[in-house]
């Protein structure tokens, strides 16, 4: 059989986003698709309290239910095939933002792991805590089996590279988990960048230490940051953004 026609098992992605902590796949979604999401999102009216618009950031939370078109053209993608195989018995898309780092953009991330997932409402939970209540909502750092099963896809909708803003990563480090602000500069020293051309995806685990820095470049860095979890959250607390994607 060719290779061409050979199932993808993405048996190589999980193995890295296990030892490494994230996983480049450069062409997850075709041409056409990419052009979708565009759209969609050009489409969008760009107005309420989940867009946030300035100068270096267009940002826009819970952005699969802002924009219903984003999840039509991600049903139809790659995209829940290698959801299966990340997540056998199912799945579900926890936290959507939408983050165009426009060109030039000052914009710049420090050294950080992805620690706080969004949930409904406080609750008395065993292990989780400490809680954050703010205008879109609680969040609450959870015991680590949930940060855990976290898979995070970064797909992106242009070429990414150094020069507009690419993640940088720490491999491995998302294997020390929750660390102290005084223990990061002995990791960063090893990072890497991640560059994914348009069309691409990242896929990361939470505790991976990331950062990114301000584009030096005339191209927009535009990517749908999208979190997946199979974890069914106790005390009846529910992942604030919850959804099907598929
Ligand atoms: O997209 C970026 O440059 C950084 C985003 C990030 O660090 C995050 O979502 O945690």
């Amino acid at each position: 059989m060719l290779a061409t026609l050979m199932p993808t098992t993405y048996s190589n992605t999980i193995e890295a986003l296990q030892t490494e902590g994230f996983a480049l796949l450069p062409d997850l979604l075709r041409p056409e698709e990419t052009a979708a999401l565009l759209d969609g999102i050009e489409a969008a009216p760009a107005t309420g309290p989940s867009f946030r618009r300035s100068q270096d950031l267009f940002a826009i939370r819970q952005v699969v239910s802002e924009i219903p078109a984003l999840g039509s053209v991600l049903a139809k993608s790659a995209l829940p095939r290698l959801l299966s195989a990340l997540f056998p018995a199912g799945s579900r898309l926890v936290k959507s933002i939408y983050f165009d780092k426009p060109p030039h953009s000052n914009w710049l991330v420090a050294w950080h792991q992805d620690l706080m997932i969004n949930v409904d409402r406080k609750a008395n939970l065993p292990g989780f805590g400490p809680w954050t209540s703010k205008p879109e909502g609680v969040a609450v750092l959870p015991p680590p089996a949930v940060l855990d099963d976290i898979v995070t896809i970064r797909l992106h909708l242009d070429d990414c590279d150094a020069d507009n803003g690419a993640l940088k990563v720490v491999p491995g480090s998302h294997r020390a988990g929750v660390l102290l602000a005084a223990e990061l500069p002995a990791y960063t020293k090893e990072s890497v960048t991640c560059a994914v051309p348009a069309g691409g995806a990242m896929l990361m685990k939470p505790l991976l230490l990331h950062a990114s820095s301000r584009s030096t470049s005339g191209r927009s860095r535009r990517v749908l940051h999208l979190e997946f979890s199979s974890v069914e959250l106790p005390g009846g607390v529910q992942w604030r953004e919850q959804q099907e994607l598929i």
